[in-house]
């Protein structure tokens, strides 16, 4: 699946870990602020609320975190893009603002009626996109998910733009009860015939968690 490798004029970081360095400086550039969560409003919160991400009851705080998808060639590992960070903490019963910078501009198609394909979980089952309010992206369109099962969430993610410049994809949806909650993408993005080797298969890569601490 080298179609998920093009792309990036982005690429002329060096030296330092790679992984953590590279991310950080384009966190950086973007004025996004490395893991920062912003927590907006502090209006308490009731235990008993459900896990699921569209049951919960949205009796706390506000919160607003983000992660980039940067590609191999920014990473300089072949057929890996990678999500930083990848494990993002929430407080319970929060109403999460999650916005997500993709710069891979390669698709990893999935099938026309993949589930994948829809938003779901999110509040009203929707998710902005560069901009636009969207439900779903196209199969040819889609290059990761970030998707939750066991919180019923999926986010589609469609390609960058351009080389350089991001898709940026933003959702708002409810946790419930303190826990840690695996996400994974579910495009084939990796390596090996069927793209689901090499980062697809790799935590912290694309896959990682969500916990949700008590408040
Ligand atoms: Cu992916």
């Amino acid at each position: 699946m080298s179609t998920v490798e093009r792309s990036a004029t982005v690429s002329r970081i060096r030296g330092r870990d790679r992984r953590f360095g590279t991310g950080r400086v384009l966190l950086t550039a973007l004025g996004i602020g490395v893991l920062a969560v912003g927590v907006l409003g502090c209006s308490g919160t009731a235990g008993g609320a459900p896990a699921g991400a569209t049951e919960a009851a949205a009796t706390g705080p506000t919160v607003h975190i983000a992660t980039t998808i940067l590609t191999g060639e920014m990473l300089h590992k072949s057929d890996w893009p990678e999500f930083l960070p990848a494990d993002l903490t929430v407080p319970a019963n929060s109403t999460v603002v999650l916005t997500i910078y993709n710069f891979d501009d390669g698709a990893a198609a999935l099938a026309a009626d993949s589930p994948y394909l829809k938003v779901s979980g999110t509040v009203g089952n929707q998710a902005t996109a560069n901009g636009t309010a969207i439900a779903d992206v196209a199969a040819d369109q889609v290059a990761h998910t970030f998707t939750v099962p066991s919180l019923g969430l999926n986010v589609p993610i469609p390609v960058a733009p351009a080389a350089g410049q991001p898709a940026v994809v933003t959702v708002t949806f409810h946790v419930g009860k303190p826990g840690t909650y695996g996400w994974q993408c579910m495009t084939p993005c990796g390596s090996g015939t069927d793209g689901m080797g090499g980062a697809m298969a790799a935590e912290g890569a694309m896959k990682g968690t969500i916990t949700v601490t008590a408040a």
